[in-house]
């Protein structure tokens, strides 16, 4: 039997902004591009639950976002703050909560910045995974202060629609045998790949929930939307065999740089070396490694010559000062006669670490 979770964070970027800045609290908040006083160009990214109830959604544009919280706020509502987005803090604090699944015995597949689906099959039942899920929300709100709504079914689709129906701070439990009673009344953009278009066709043939597309048969949904009306049929029946496709497994992590200029100058050589040693060093920590055994130099020179030297070490390696020495120490013949005997201009060095740990 196969148990899928699917976690999405709660008004995800808001969230983040409205922790880190504890004068939020309470007040609308709108995450977007800069409203410019009702003239700014650009659209909401989220806006936290507050400012939702003023009719603001994702991807609206902000002119609009900003007369209607200029609205509310006449009618008595508190003011709401636009902020724009800091994207790269909201990846940080999205491979947080990545490394804090990673740590539960389960598949996981990362779909979005901030959603992702587990596979609990390995669980003797619902309740098991009801209650992983449980303590997963416990730990994400614990270490990083924000709430997700969890969908727990029998496959991804399911999942996935599971964790809209509760949110925020939701967690809801589609069993496989009520599937059927769950789905009908809902509308049928939930489906995901129902947007506005395919919504215009439906909606023409007064078919608005899902228990309405079910009455189209397959061919009809063919003849309607090609391929996707094949899909379509299965996800109005709450089918979907797709599996949870976790990211590949990092075999080796490595950088490596072309100069501005092909040289042999020493200095010039080992600071861009020192910085492919920062860079490798830093993805290697980044992704939960402790040690690595191979470190593999390639040197290409100015005519294209390209050649590497492979090294394994018996004890393994777990430091930066180790990866800088020793792959300092390969990379040295190639800058004099013992590799280099024509004394050629290189081009661009590299460095890559293996049999990682
Ligand atoms: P969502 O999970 O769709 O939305 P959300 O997390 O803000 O709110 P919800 O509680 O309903 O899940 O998207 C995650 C983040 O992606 C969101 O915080 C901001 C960003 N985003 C955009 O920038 N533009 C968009 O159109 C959407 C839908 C999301
Ligand atoms: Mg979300």
């Amino acid at each position: 039997m196969r148990i899928i979770a699917h976690i999405d964070m709660d008004a995800f970027f808001a969230m983040i902004e409205e922790r880190d800045n504890p004068h939020f609290k309470g007040k609308p908040l709108v995450v977007g591009a800069d409203p410019k006083n009702g003239k700014g160009r650009g659209v909401v990214s989220t806006a936290n639950y507050l400012a939702r109830k003023f009719g603001i959604y994702s991807a609206m544009p902000i002119s609009q976002a900003w007369q209607l919280a200029k609205e509310a706020q006449k009618q008595g509502q508190k003011e709401c703050i636009f902020i724009q987005p800091d994207i790269e803090k909201y990846k940080r604090v999205s491979d947080k909560i990545e490394k804090i699944l990673r740590n539960y015995p389960t598949r996981i597949e990362k779909a979005s910045i901030d959603e992702f689906y587990l596979d609990l099959s390995f669980a003797k039942n619902y309740k098991e995974a009801q209650n992983l899920c449980k303590k997963i929300k416990e730990e994400i709100k614990q270490k990083e202060k924000l709430t997700c709504s969890v969908g727990i079914g029998p496959n991804k689709l399911i999942a996935k629609i599971a964790s809209q129906l509760d949110k925020p701070d939701g967690l809801k439990v589609v069993r496989p045998k009520e599937v059927s009673r769950i789905l009908n009344p809902l509308p049928a953009r939930i489906l995901p790949g129902v947007g506005p278009k395919t919504e215009e066709v439906l909606v023409k043939l007064k078919i608005r929930t899902i228990k309405d597309l079910k009455k189209l048969s397959e061919s009809q949904l063919k003849k309607l939307f090609g391929k996707f009306g094949e899909e379509l049929y299965k996800k109005a029946r709450g089918i979907d065999p797709t599996p949870i496709i976790e990211k590949r497994e990092i075999k080796s992590i490595g950088a490596q740089i072309t100069f501005l200029k092909d040289t042999l100058n020493p200095k010039i050589i080992f600071e861009e070396f020192q910085k492919l040693v920062n860079k490798t060093f830093y993805e290697f920590k980044e992704n939960g490694f402790t040690s690595f055994k191979t470190i593999v130099i390639t040197v290409r020179f100015f005519d294209f010559e390209t050649k590497s030297h492979e090294k394994s070490f018996p004890v393994p390696l777990t430091s930066k000062k180790a990866l800088l020495s020793k792959g300092m120490n390969m990379l040295l013949p190639f800058l004099d006669k013992r590799k280099n005997p024509k004394k050629k201009l290189i081009r661009l060095i590299g460095v890559r670490i293996k049999n990682l740990k």
